[in-house]
């Protein structure tokens, strides 16, 4: 019996040296100390030993169990501290390692443009409005004078969600609601996004931003929407720039006019910019029509008014003299870190 626990305990340790990971260990603890482990069976064969022999018999098998156990446990030990170790190593951050740059994005060209446009007017005392780009018809053409059927609703090809509701063509739908409003005087841009079912090529796209203004107010005349706008001209693209007016056609002012700046890539004198002529059409504008007045419950009989619309994108491809448009929609970073 001796002898066999000797040959166990033997066995027993010289697998549990030559294990090599954690869940050898348990096969092992299962294979001698399991309920049909080679232990057990020793004692299972108990009643074969004289009764005399057997506390003695008793006590060796306890201490072979104590002597496997504890083999067991700091060969669990040595595993664990193994696998902690490695864990460590495979974490470690190398801190003296250098950094990975960030890839940082871009004002963009037309948030520049919008933020030196709004400027110059908040500085003349007009407040910045923002209103919906999903409309009512009424708000984008009836009551801008633009009447069922009639061809200009045509030119600005729209993009229809029912019968009534569309996509805004232009921002004068935000001037038409602080109109009705009731509180005159009047003094505000309108800044935002509008659409219209364009294809996309250098100088086109279905969606763009605008700039509209307004000046409603008593004794309100033609002479003020030219200081204003000149001076808004020579603000934003330098001193010395020249403004001309020529007679147009919209159909919510009268008279409407288009204005042109001198080339602030020749200073006037002609070039491939300004395709020879000295000047560049900057915006639209005139005096608000007095059935638009009307129509929003202001007495045309009182009140005048100037109103102007201007495309941010296009003075953004100016500034900058960037020469398609659609550089400004792909928001490629190596484009747009240039400004
Ligand atoms: C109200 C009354 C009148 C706004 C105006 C223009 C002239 C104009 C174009 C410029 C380039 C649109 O972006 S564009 O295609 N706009 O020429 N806009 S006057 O007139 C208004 C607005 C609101 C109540």
């Amino acid at each position: 019996m001796k002898e066999k626990l000797s040959k166990i305990m033997e066995d027993a340790m010289a697998q549990i040296d030559a294990s090599g990971q954690l869940e050898k260990l348990n096969e092992i603890r299962v294979a001698f100390l399991g309920k049909k482990g080679e232990l057990t069976s020793v004692l299972k064969s108990m009643k074969d030993v004289a009764p005399e022999e057997r506390p003695k018999v008793g006590q060796m098998v306890n201490d072979a169990r104590s002597a496997i156990e504890e083999k067991l446990e700091q060969k669990k030990a040595l595993f664990e501290k193994k696998l902690l170790e490695e864990k460590i190593k495979s974490e470690t951050i190398d801190v003296t390692l250098p950094g990975r740059r960030m890839g940082i994005g871009h004002r963009h060209p037309n948030t520049i443009t919008l933020e030196e446009v709004e400027n110059i007017f908040v500085g003349m005392g007009y407040n910045v409005v923002e209103g919906p780009e999903v409309e009512y018809d009424y708000y984008n053409f009836e009551a801008l004078n633009i009447p069922e059927n009639h061809p200009a609703k045509d030119e600005q090809d729209t993009f229809y969600i029912t019968k009534d509701i569309l996509l805004r063509t232009q921002t004068s739908s935000v001037q038409v609601h602080e109109m009705e409003k009731g509180k005159l005087p009047i003094r505000m841009i309108a800044p935002g996004r509008v659409f219209r079912s364009d294809e996309v090529d250098a100088t086109h796209s279905p969606t763009f931003h605008q700039i509209e203004g307004l000046v409603i107010d008593q004794g309100i005349t033609f002479a003020d929407l030219k200081g204003t706008l000149q001076e808004f001209a020579i603000r934003l693209f330098g001193e010395g720039t020249k403004v001309k007016f020529r007679p147009h056609h919209f159909q919510f002012t009268e008279p409407s006019a288009e204005m042109d700046v001198s080339c602030f890539k020749c200073g006037g004198k002609g070039c491939r910019f300004c395709k020879g002529s000295g000047w560049v059409e900057i915006l639209g504008c005139g005096m608000v029509h007095p059935h638009v007045l009307e129509m929003s419950g202001i007495d045309p009989e009182k009140y005048t008014g100037f109103a102007f619309g201007v495309g941010l994108e296009r003075i953004a491809l100016f500034k900058y003299e960037i020469d398609d448009m659609r550089l400004l929609y792909e928001n490629d970073t190596r484009f747009l870190k240039q400004f």
